[in-house]
């Protein structure tokens, strides 16, 4: 098996800790955006992890997001869960709070525990993909998985919070390649 880089390594280890055994990969291609990693791997943008992190504009703390890669963030939505108005955070605050840089950012091994919310698009899946540290790691996982991993609250993340009942019966997103 190939020497994982120092990141993905970090990662790995997390996920052995925990008991799983979803093993992380580093393929040949980027994986640096969620469409480019969905592409090299084959799957649906929307099965992509997307860990993004925000701040609180009064407090100055960091709010963690796993994203389905296809959806948007309502920060209208994440203002009312945070109780604050929030910002995207700079790559500087990104890399101080996880450790990874921007592009591979995983949704676990932090270096910094967050205030974390997940995607309820991402329980639509029986597999998910997510980044594992660098811009070309990644690793497969279950929403089961994900969810003890990671003591984020599972919510929605989209839409408008006038909307909730709307969206929350939508209908499923077919997948975008
Ligand atoms: N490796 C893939 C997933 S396998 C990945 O990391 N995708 S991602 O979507 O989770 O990470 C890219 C995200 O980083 C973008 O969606 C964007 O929200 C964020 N980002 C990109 N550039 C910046 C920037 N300059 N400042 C803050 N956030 C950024």
């Amino acid at each position: 098996m190939a020497v994982l880089s120092p990141s993905a390594r970090r990662v790995q280890d997390v996920i052995v800790s925990a008991g799983l055994e979803c093993r992380v990969v580093e393929l040949p291609a980027s994986t640096r955006t969620a469409q480019e990693a969905a592409e090299a791997i084959g799957c649906a943008v929307s099965q992509i992890v997307k860990s993004l992190v925000f701040r609180g504009k009064q407090s100055g703390k960091a709010i963690f997001v796993a994203a389905s890669g296809s959806n948007r963030v309502n920060e209208k939505r994440l203002k009312e869960y945070a109780g604050e108005g929030i910002e995207k955070a700079s790559p500087e605050f990104v890399r101080e709070m996880t450790g990874f840089a921007i592009g591979g950012v995983a949704p676990i091994a932090h270096l910094q525990a967050m205030e974390s919310y997940i995607d309820q698009d991402l329980l639509r899946y029986s597999e998910l993909w997510a980044a594992a540290g660098t811009p070309n790691a990644v690793f497969r996982l279950t929403p089961a998985d994900l969810t003890q991993l990671s003591s984020g609250r599972v919510v929605s993340i989209t839409g408008s919070a006038c909307f909730r009942g709307v969206r929350a019966s939508s209908p499923l997103q077919s997948p975008a390649r």
